[in-house]
């Protein structure tokens, strides 16, 4: 049931006008530092969602927000209390709306925060949105949860959502750049997941990501790099889940440290590879 305030889908008015100029300072400080740290580090779509979204004066008011992305891609942004049921979040990104929360984080945790907030909602996830094929993965991607939710797959395809639209990284010819929300939206993880040598770093494969749960409280042990978001959209929604949820039901799910003779190693990160193991350069990754 939605909170009293709510409709029926979730949704609750933004309330723009009562963010407060000390909100929307709080707010061009994080934009302005991320934008400093992200040049050289995000995936070039990202910025050029991020310009053309114009976002860098305060908290978007989310109807200007969606009236200039959906002209691009047809999305918008629509607020919300918090995180919603999972058939509610799959419901609103099978119809190009990008559901997201209105509270800004405090000055007391600038740096991480448990539940997504308005910059990790908005500066993370939207300015992707003005990209249509990145669009059109994430719409496939509410409808394949819907999907999901059938199978009793729902764990499965929430780790697709993880280690793609939260903490993918991508092969780029200049090297590896990131495009996952929660790495855009987080001042250490921006360092963190193309520069520390701990995480391991492993090329996108549909299935190895199903198998691998996720932790959400700390920078990640592993990243999947893909090669373009035209083939993230080819090996995923675009393929028949049922046989796949059929053949996962019989595998166990892997830890981080596992490694199969079918991983493509970037970087093998602290854990190490297995002597021998394939390596495959950012380049070479399978498309
Ligand atoms: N709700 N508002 C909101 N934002 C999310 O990112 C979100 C959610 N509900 C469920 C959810 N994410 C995850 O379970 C996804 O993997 C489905
Ligand atoms: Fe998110």
């Amino acid at each position: 049931m939605p909170p009293p305030d709510a409709a029926a889908d979730w949704t609750i008015p933004q309330r723009w006008d009562a963010y407060t100029p000390q909100h929307h300072a709080r707010w061009r400080f994080l934009y302005d530092r991320q934008l400093r740290l992200l040049s050289g580090r995000a995936v070039p779509e990202f910025l050029e969602g991020v310009r053309l979204l114009d976002m860098g004066e305060g908290v978007p008011d989310f109807a200007r927000l969606s009236e200039r992305l959906a002209k691009r891609t047809g999305w918008h942004v629509v607020a919300v209390p918090g995180l919603v049921p999972e058939d509610v979040f799959f419901h609103h990104l099978a119809h190009r709306r990008f559901p997201a929360g209105t509270f800004l984080r405090g000055p007391h945790e600038l740096d991480y925060l448990e539940a997504p907030d308005v910059f990790h909602d908005v500066f993370g996830h939207v300015p992707l949105l003005t990209h249509p094929v990145f669009a059109d993965y994430l719409q496939a991607y509410g409808q394949g949860g819907l999907r999901s939710i059938r199978f009793g797959a729902l764990d499965k395809l929430a780790r697709l959502y993880w280690y793609t639209v939260e903490f993918g990284l991508i092969a780029t010819p200049e090297g590896l750049r990131i495009y996952g929300a929660g790495i855009l939206s987080s001042a250490g993880e921006s360092r963190y997941a193309l520069e520390s040598p701990i995480p391991r770093r492993l090329a996108f494969d549909l299935e190895r990501v199903m198998r691998t749960p996720y932790r959400i409280d700390s920078f990640q042990d592993l990243y999947f790099v893909i090669a373009s978001f035209d083939d993230l959209l080819e090996r995923t929604l675009r393929t028949d889940f049922a046989p796949l949820y059929a053949r996962l039901e019989a595998l166990p799910d892997l830890s981080v440290t596992d490694l199969l003779p079918t991983d493509c190693i970037i970087e093998a990160g602290r854990t190490g590879a297995a002597s021998g193991h394939p390596t495959c350069s950012p380049a070479l990754l399978p498309n």
